[in-house]
């Protein structure tokens, strides 16, 4: 039997530099013989993305369940292509998934469990990588402020949901899957910390894909 895709989730903060490790992680597993492509979310491409974007470079003002339920749809409508690939055997690497859903609309006020509830029954992740970093060491990173959510208060309080995602996830689908990295310094040093990570989830691809929060 050939084996699936690992499905692997970079998460963290605005700036924390995930962007950054999820093409090195692509261009390492090509590079080492494996099938890999990149999820980025949300998807701007879409149609329902290019809402999202219109929303996020503040040119639209949406209700804010309105947009929390257009960022989960994003998420559906890519799922059915990210199940096919895992079981064509590629690795999927996504940029934020349903944990940045939680954290970011939670942080403006709608309740945990709405937040959640959307994207019940999505691909589990086999691992999420949380990056951490204080929120102003990455307000001093590169073009920081330019997006709708890139403000160090609002940063402040997804960081504290993400805390709360962080538990859930723990309790209810085991605690390897949601592991923080050190996301402060260099750019090979975070990498080390993540290509370590990685490694260590290579026997998953034996396992069958699990459903998220059942
Ligand atoms: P990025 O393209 O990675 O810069 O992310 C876009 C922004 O959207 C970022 O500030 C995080 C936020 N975001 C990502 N996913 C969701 C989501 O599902 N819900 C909400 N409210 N915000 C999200």
């Amino acid at each position: 039997m050939v084996n699936r895709g690992l499905f692997i989730v970079l998460e963290g903060l605005d700036r924390s530099g995930k962007s950054t490790q999820v093409s090195r992680l692509h261009d390492q597993l090509e590079q080492d013989g494996h099938k890999a492509r990149i999820q980025k979310f949300p998807d701007r491409i879409t149609a329902i993305g290019k809402m999202i974007d219109s929303y996020l470079r503040s040119e639209a003002e949406l209700d804010d369940r309105a947009v929390h339920l257009l960022f989960s749809a994003n998420r559906w409508e890519c799922c059915q292509a990210i199940e096919q690939s895992l079981q064509d055997g590629v690795t999927v690497i996504a940029d934020r998934y349903a944990f940045s859903g939680i954290a970011f609309s939670a942080a403006k006020g709608l309740p945990f469990d709405f937040c959640a509830s959307p994207d019940i029954g999505l691909p589990l992740p086999d691992v999420t990588l949380y990056l951490t970093v204080s929120p102003a060491a990455a307000a001093k990173r590169a073009a920081y402020g330019t997006e709708r959510y890139e403000q160090v208060d609002l940063q402040n309080r997804v960081r504290e949901q993400f805390k709360l995602v962080a538990d859930k996830v723990r309790t209810m689908h085991g605690p390897d899957r949601w592991v923080e990295v050190d996301a402060e310094g260099s750019i090979d040093q975070v990498w080390e910390r993540i290509w370590s990570q990685v490694k260590a989830i290579e026997s998953k691809k034996g396992e069958q894909i699990h459903r998220l929060w059942t």
